[in-house]
């Protein structure tokens, strides 16, 4: 590791044995996990180095950002508008994060049963291990599950920069308005942050930088319905995972080298696996770097994952923005209409899923789907009773997985999986 990123570190403020361990687990868990598949795509390689590079060279960029007056915005949920960020000239970042880090500490400040992904932030933040939380300018939070709403009331003790933001529960006409007024209150927030202030002709730059993105990422995902599968779902899963924190222009030029590549192998028929594997869609909670516990199993269980409806996939990004609008009211307005589409199970009722989940199945041709539910995940859990309802009554199988960060229930997991694939194929 070069002496500049340490010092990088160092100016971060991270606690820098720590973080080398955590660099540590990523790297072993990559190479044991990513850079064993077999047939990847050559494409790949951006990828593998963006990873390499994930605590590094994007720091040092956006430090460079930084340096240059530009901010960073760092969020924890697909419903803060990227949009409005883009508008003034800021950066986006994910703050979720996917792996158990300094628990005993987390565990003195939550509850022991709240879910994985609420704790994990909490234990990068606590632990001082992630550089993207440590050079944000702002961290959005956002009133969405009861975990992740009252946590943020002790999170504000730690990270003095959050701002949050309140969340409809319901698609109402009086949601949809409180949608709009949060919208607008932080486009105030992030106009005060960069000094910049937003108008249509930048409100339009910003939507069209993110419907590309979005559009980038549709292509690739297309690809995913042809058999044999092109792209393993390790693999698709990790540019979704990269959607979050990479530089957009080098990101969109990435994915659509990759989804070139793809159509090649397409139309030659060429595969990661035989035709005759097994293809599934997994539904439910997202999945942060570096939680690919779930996905690895299945893989190695024999089948091939087509499809994420996932906040890291499909849910996330479906949607573009109408960028036909020509004033900031048009321009908002539209933002507003689709966020107001992402269908979090939050939302009470959440009907748009359910029928979601059975379109992508038959979209990806898949033979059965894996509802994948953090533990403590309430939302997510009861949901996934009616979406195993609503694939029975379209004879699509389904298996409810709950599951957690830790490592102590892979075998467990693996004989449920692979019972389940034998099921299906
Ligand atoms: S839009 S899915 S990113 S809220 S897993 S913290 S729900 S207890 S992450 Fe999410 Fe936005 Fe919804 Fe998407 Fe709570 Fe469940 Fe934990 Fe979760």
């Amino acid at each position: 590791m070069s002496e500049d990123y340490r010092n990088m570190w160092k100016n971060l403020e991270l606690d820098l044995a720590a973080h080398d361990a955590l660099l540590e687990v990523l790297s072993k868990g990559y190479q044991d996990i990513y850079l064993a598949q077999k047939n990847r795509p050559e494409g790949m390689k951006y990828f593998d180095f963006v990873m390499s590079e994930v605590h590094g060279l994007r720091i040092k960029e956006l430090m460079d950002e930084k340096a240059a007056g530009r901010k960073v915005i760092g969020s924890f949920c697909v419903f803060v508008p990227e949009e409005i960020v883009r508008a003034a000239d800021a950066s986006l970042v994910g703050l979720c994060a996917g792996a158990d880090f300094a628990m005993e500490e987390v565990e003195r400040l939550l509850p022991r049963n709240t879910c994985s992904l609420v704790k994990s932030a909490f234990g990068f933040s606590l632990a001082k291990v992630c550089p993207y939380m440590e050079c944000s300018d702002m961290i959005v939070g956002e009133n969405t599950c009861d975990g992740k709403k009252k946590s943020y009331e002790t999170l504000n003790d730690l990270v003095p920069n959050l701002y949050v933001m309140d969340l409809p529960q319901m698609k109402s006409v009086e949601g949809r308005a409180l949608l709009k007024a949060e919208y607008l209150r932080f486009k105030e927030a992030v106009e005060k942050l960069t000094g910049i202030r937003i108008d249509a002709d930048r409100l339009k730059k910003g939507i069209e930088i993110v419907n590309e993105k979005r559009k980038a990422v549709h292509r690739l995902s297309l690809l995913r319905k042809a058999n044999p599968a092109s792209i393993s779902g390790l693999d698709a899963l990790l540019a979704n995972q990269v959607y979050f924190y990479d530089d957009p222009a080098r990101f969109i030029d990435s994915v659509n080298k990759i989804s070139d590549e793809l159509e090649a192998r397409v139309e030659k028929k060429e595969g990661v696996a035989p035709e005759s594997t097994p293809r599934i869609l997994i539904s439910g909670c997202p999945m942060a770097v570096p939680n690919w516990k779930l996905p690895w199993i299945i893989e190695t269980a024999g089948a091939v994952i087509v499809g994420e409806e996932s906040c890291v996939g499909e849910r996330g990004t479906r949607n573009l923005t109408d960028d036909s609008g020509n004033t900031l009211e048009e321009l908002m307005e539209a933002i507003v209409d689709r966020y107001f589409k992402v269908d979090c199970a939050i939302f009470t009722p959440n009907p748009d899923r359910l029928e979601h989940i059975v379109e992508m199945a038959e979209t990806y041709r898949a033979d059965g789907v894996i509802h994948y539910g953090l533990q403590f995940c309430q939302p997510y859990l009861m949901e996934a009773i009616p979406v195993e309802k609503a694939l029975e009554a379209k004879n699509i199988p389904a298996l409810r997985i709950e599951t957690d960060y830790s490592e102590e229930d892979v075998g467990q997991l693996r004989t449920r999986i692979e019972a389940f694939v034998e099921l299906i194929r």
